[in-house]
């Protein structure tokens, strides 16, 4: 077995450190306006009070990360994302992870933050290895490497692991270490294809095996088109971070991923005492 890799990111006022030996790190994921017609109308028009507002949402119900997504049809992405990053470093303090495939708004979101960013993220294409890489290893951030390449999401776990094989190395080339790439093993839809969870879950275990990278997924995806999602979501999450997923990209305020996330974090031995476990429980009573 690989030793187990730390990524560090911070804010300017706060280090994150995520690692199999932590507790597990939430990554909110409402910060995007994929599917949200609401926040997707406010940022058409330069509002950004819905931003403001999920950012201290998640933060209070948990998160110990941000990501910031700003793309939406015909927006001026770096505009947008620069200053969606601006808004979210002022209203917390959190570490945030940039969310974009665009090296232009990339680039600019890094020219203000302030810390070390996670980038999300760069996957193995040769225009993304490319463009985006350089920018990380420019900002001194950490990145998020997808198992795509300019063929697509490989069926396969081996082939997934070649791609993270791949990203590893061309950071390596740059000077980026591993322990500044989280991989995402990529998770597809059971709804779709009844082996999806399957194959993600087995990339993780043999990514973390061969190289001791963290992992990250936006878990929710697998249960996308299937009912009663929440239930699927939470045992597939608990069972991910058994496989080796360190900072799930996910909704903060549905209490039954957070409580997945703390129950497995108990059941791996992440949790001395059960005391984050028994504080979590008191003040979900305290709410009641
Ligand atoms: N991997 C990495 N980054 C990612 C993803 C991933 N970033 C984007 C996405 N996937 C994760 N983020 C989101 C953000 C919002 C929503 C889902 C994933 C979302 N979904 C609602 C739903 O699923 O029903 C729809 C909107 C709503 O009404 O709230 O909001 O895989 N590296």
């Amino acid at each position: 077995m690989t030793e187990n890799l730390t990524t560090t990111v911070s804010s300017k006022s706060q280090t994150v450190e995520i690692s199999r030996n932590l507790p597990t790190v939430i990554i909110g994921e409402r910060i995007n306006p994929t599917g949200r017609k609401k926040l997707q109308a406010a940022l058409e028009e330069n509002n950004f009070t819905i931003v403001r507002q999920d950012a201290l949402d998640q933060v209070a119900a948990g998160a110990t990360i941000l990501d910031v997504n700003a793309g939406i049809p015909d927006g001026d992405e770096p505009v947008l994302l620069k200053e969606a990053v601006r808004i979210v470093m002022e209203a917390t303090d959190v570490p945030l992870c940039i969310d974009t495939a665009d090296p232009d708004a990339l680039s600019a979101a890094l020219s203000i933050y302030e810390g070390k960013a996670l980038v999300n993220s760069v996957n193995g294409e040769e225009r993304s290895l490319g463009e985006m890489l350089p920018l990380v290893k420019e900002y001194g951030a950490a990145v998020i490497g997808l198992c795509m390449d300019d063929d697509g999401i490989p069926e396969s776990p081996e082939k997934r692991l070649t791609v993270a094989a791949k990203i590893i190395e061309r950071a390596s080339k740059l000077g980026i270490g591993p322990e500044d790439i989280v991989i995402d093993p990529l998770v597809l839809t059971m709804g779709a294809d009844h082996n999806a969870g399957r194959i993600t879950l087995e990339t993780t275990e043999l990514v973390v095996k061969e190289f001791g990278v963290n992992i990250t997924m936006g878990a929710s995806n697998v249960s996308f088109g299937l009912p009663d999602r929440m239930h699927i979501n939470a045992a597939f999450m608990a069972m991910a971070i058994h496989a080796g997923l360190t900072c799930p990209i996910t909704n903060p305020l549905v209490t039954e991923l957070t409580t997945a996330v703390l129950a497995a974090d108990l059941a791996m031995g992440r949790d001395e005492w059960g005391t984050r476990w028994i504080e979590a429980f008191r003040s979900r009573e305290k709410s009641d």
